[in-house]
């Protein structure tokens, strides 16, 4: 079986654990977000990429959800005694390594699809992993500008949005900037309609899963896939699970319900969706909408409850084919 995946970080690399677990024999390409990436120090940083990779090839901090285990960090400590920012995102020393091979290979003309490949040679994620696009996509989000005078906004990267202001200002607007004119990655497409099932884990739905929608080409393969194409609600009893994707939902005028996430995706788009449990009193209102939904346990609390949540998954799109 071929499957798809659009994966954010955190709650698609989890997720994707629990689906290698449920269907070892599975062929899955990951198609990930690269518009939370950031250039620091001089450095290409992959956060979504890079948090897919090291949870599935065993490297990620499980507790934080990103980053290293056992990390350390000497460097950051010694940038900062040079005066030398931001502070307010952690690069590790372990983590530092990534991003300088991954500059490098940029540096030499490798695309990024290239170089995500050779790291993924190190860590074996078990899946094949590939970049939204090879072209530069940022999200930038649209704030208030304190200092710009009355009524005057400013966008601000979606990293210093997401870490320094913990999505704590009003977000306006999110821009992914260097959408309109990116390609899909190679691969990208012929994934998509080479697919048997095409999943959206419960990433993001605003800037995760709809950033690499709005590469143009991918949300219109998706759409016309004969594939069955199932999401899972990362929104439960009205509030995600983990981060603050209630905040980035309202910037796209779409409330933080399981319901609702489900007809912003739409019908055009998605044919099944899983709801939690304790939102069982969504199913109607998202099957009057024309997607087939089911309520099951969808808290990853481990590998077990996870694997139960990809399989719910791919029951739903048999029964959607
Ligand atoms: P990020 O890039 O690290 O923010 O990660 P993703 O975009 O892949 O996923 C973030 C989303 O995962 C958040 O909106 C969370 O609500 C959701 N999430 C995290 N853990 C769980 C879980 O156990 N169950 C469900 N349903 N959603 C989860
Ligand atoms: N998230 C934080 O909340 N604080 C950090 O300092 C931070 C550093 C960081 C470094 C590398 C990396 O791959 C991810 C990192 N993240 C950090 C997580 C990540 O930037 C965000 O959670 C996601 O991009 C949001 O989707
Ligand atoms: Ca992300």
């Amino acid at each position: 079986m071929r499957i798809v995946v659009l994966a954010g970080g955190i709650g698609g690399a989890r997720f994707l654990r629990g689906l290698k677990s449920a269907v070892p024999d599975a062929e899955i390409t990951v198609i990930g977000n690269t518009g939370d990436d950031i250039h620091l120090f001089g450095l290409k940083v992959c956060p979504d990429l890079d948090t897919v990779m090291y949870t599935l090839g065993g490297g990620i901090h499980e507790e934080q959800g990103w980053g290293r285990a056992g990390e350390t960090f000497a460097v950051k400590e010694e940038l900062a005694a040079y005066g030398v920012g931001p502070e307010w995102f952690g690069l590790g020393d372990r983590d530092f390594a990534t991003h300088i091979v991954r500059t490098q290979m940029l540096g030499a003309g490798y695309p990024l699809s290239a170089v995500t490949e050779a790291l993924c040679a190190r860590w074996r994620p078990g899946v094949r992993l590939l970049p939204m696009s090879d072209d530069r996509v940022e999200t930038h989000v649209m704030i208030d500008d304190p200092e710009g005078g009355e009524g005057a906004r400013k966008a601000v990267h979606f990293q210093e949005y997401w870490v320094r202001l913990h999505a704590s200002v009003t977000a306006h607007a999110i821009v992914p900037v260097g959408a309109e004119t990116a390609k899909p990655a190679p691969g990208v497409l012929e994934a998509v309609a080479a697919a048997d099932v095409i999943l959206f884990p419960p990433s993001n739905p605003v800037v995760s899963v709809g950033t690499i929608l709005g590469v143009p080409g991918i949300r219109e393969a998706v759409a016309a896939s004969s594939a069955p194409v199932v999401g899972l609600s990362p929104i439960v009893g009205g509030a995600p699970v983990r981060g603050m994707a209630d905040k980035v939902l309202e910037a796209v005028g779409v409330e933080a319900t399981a319901a609702a996430v489900a007809r912003h995706y739409g019908s055009g788009l998605i044919d099944g969706w899983l709801v939690d449990s304790v939102d069982a009193d969504a199913v109607a209102e998202v099957e009057e909408a024309g997607i087939r939904c089911r309520a099951v346990p969808l808290m990853m609390t481990d590998l077990d409850a996870t694997a139960a949540m990809a399989r719910e998954a791919l029951a739903l799109a048999e029964e959607v084919r």
